[in-house]
């Protein structure tokens, strides 16, 4: 990754692994899937708008409107196809982990989860609310963390007037229902 990715992303991919392998261990997920999902998950991250939008056109996937409207999203996508062509994944979930990295999904798997949540947590994340008290859920209960970061990642969206991705406001959905009050 060091040779795809700037130093301070680099740095963050590094902590994400490292973050992901301590859930897994947690609640017995695989520490080498977590691991491995760590390491990949911004693999496309560094690369131009351009090439993340032919990546994804060429591939025929669906390309929503906050999609044409912020490319940068197409990094989660984009990289679970370059994990796989590039880097010879062939886990699916590990795959999954990366393709939802960024907006999650309703029914996350325990890996996807862990990804999801080791990607908003990693210690030198330093800017967002609520962050010690996340990583401190994090390991009690996992969809808990999921819909305290998908409420503080969509109040900061509104906020600041961002497009926000439909899947990210289904995904908060769905955790609401799902996670213990
Ligand atoms: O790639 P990273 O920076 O490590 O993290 P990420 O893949 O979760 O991307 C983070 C950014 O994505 C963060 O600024 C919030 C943003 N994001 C998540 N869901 C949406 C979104 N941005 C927009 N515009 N719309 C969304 O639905
Ligand atoms: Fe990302
Ligand atoms: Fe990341």
């Amino acid at each position: 990754m060091s040779k795809v990715q700037d130093s301070k992303r680099y740095e963050h991919t590094l902590s994400v692994a490292y973050t992901a392998s301590n859930l897994a261990a947690c609640y017995g997920e695989n520490i080498e899937y977590a691991l491995i999902a760590g390491m990949l998950h911004d693999c496309a991250k560094c690369l131009p708008e351009e090439k993340l939008l032919s990546i994804c056109e060429k591939q025929h996937m669906r390309i929503s409107g906050e999609e044409y409207k912020k490319p940068s999203l197409l990094h989660a996508k984009a990289g679970s196809y370059l994990a796989e062509k590039k880097y010879n994944i062939t886990n699916r979930d590990i795959l999954n982990a990366i393709h939802n990295h960024t907006t999650g999904r309703p029914g996350m798997s325990l890996l996807e989860k862990i990804i999801f949540v080791a990607d908003y947590m990693e210690p030198g994340r330093r800017q967002a609310p609520r962050l010690e008290q996340i990583r401190r859920t994090a390991f009690v209960d996992l969809d808990k963390a999921v819909l305290m970061i998908l409420e503080d990642t969509l109040k900061y969206l509104q906020d600041s007037g961002s497009v926000i991705e439909k899947t990210t406001q289904e995904t908060y959905q769905y955790y609401k229902g799902h996670a213990e009050p």
